[in-house]
């Protein structure tokens, strides 16, 4: 019989109050751009994606996973992105704390050192708001929404009909 398997990659998850400003902002872009609008419970920043591991690599990834150890941050979300390659329109921030970037860089590490997958491309901050957007989105107003950053998860990914579905694995906190 196969190993069982599941699609991991580790996130950034913002608290119910966030993800619902973040959804009132995507609302609002949908309007203009079109596109299919992310769930509110699926909104998230993605730290690295590894996809399929068997169940028996689990622990492992656990104990190399459980020794980052990157400090609290805060990301200001003050920008709105659109990537015309995959038409996914995004909330960012224009300064990228450093910590966020080490947090990415150490997960990759640790992942890669035993032996999994995970992606090379360049790690840039963002929080998928629509998908199949057709326009960039010009914000009228947008204040800025502030994020206190205390831990990130390890998450596993069902694809289903009406988008993927996420669970949370585990979790971390930062210093
Ligand atoms: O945070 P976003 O929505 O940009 O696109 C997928 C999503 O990113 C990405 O992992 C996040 C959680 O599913 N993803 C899916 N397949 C991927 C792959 N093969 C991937 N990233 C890199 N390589």
């Amino acid at each position: 019989m196969a190993e069982q398997s599941r699609r991991l990659f580790l996130a950034l998850w913002p608290e119910p109050a966030l993800a619902e400003r973040l959804h009132q902002l995507a609302g609002q872009a949908h309007r203009d751009c079109g596109g299919r609008i992310m769930r509110q419970e699926t909104l998230h920043l993605t730290l690295a994606f590894i996809g399929a591991v068997v169940e028996d690599r689990l622990p492992e990834l656990l104990m190399v996973l459980g020794r980052v150890r990157v400090p609290r941050f805060h990301i200001r979300l003050d920008t709105v992105g659109h990537w015309a390659h995959n038409h996914i329109l995004w909330a960012g921030c224009t300064e990228v704390p450093p910590a966020l970037l080490q947090l990415a860089a150490d997960i990759r590490r640790e992942v890669a050192a035993i032996g999994l997958p995970v992606s090379e491309p360049a790690f840039v901050p963002h929080m998928t708001l629509l998908r199949k957007a057709r326009t960039p989105y010009v914000p009228a107003v947008f204040e800025p929404l502030e994020w206190d950053v205390a831990e990130w998860a390890l998450m596993a990914s069902c694809l289903a009909p009406h988008g993927a579905d996420y669970q949370r694995v585990a979790a971390w906190a930062l210093d």
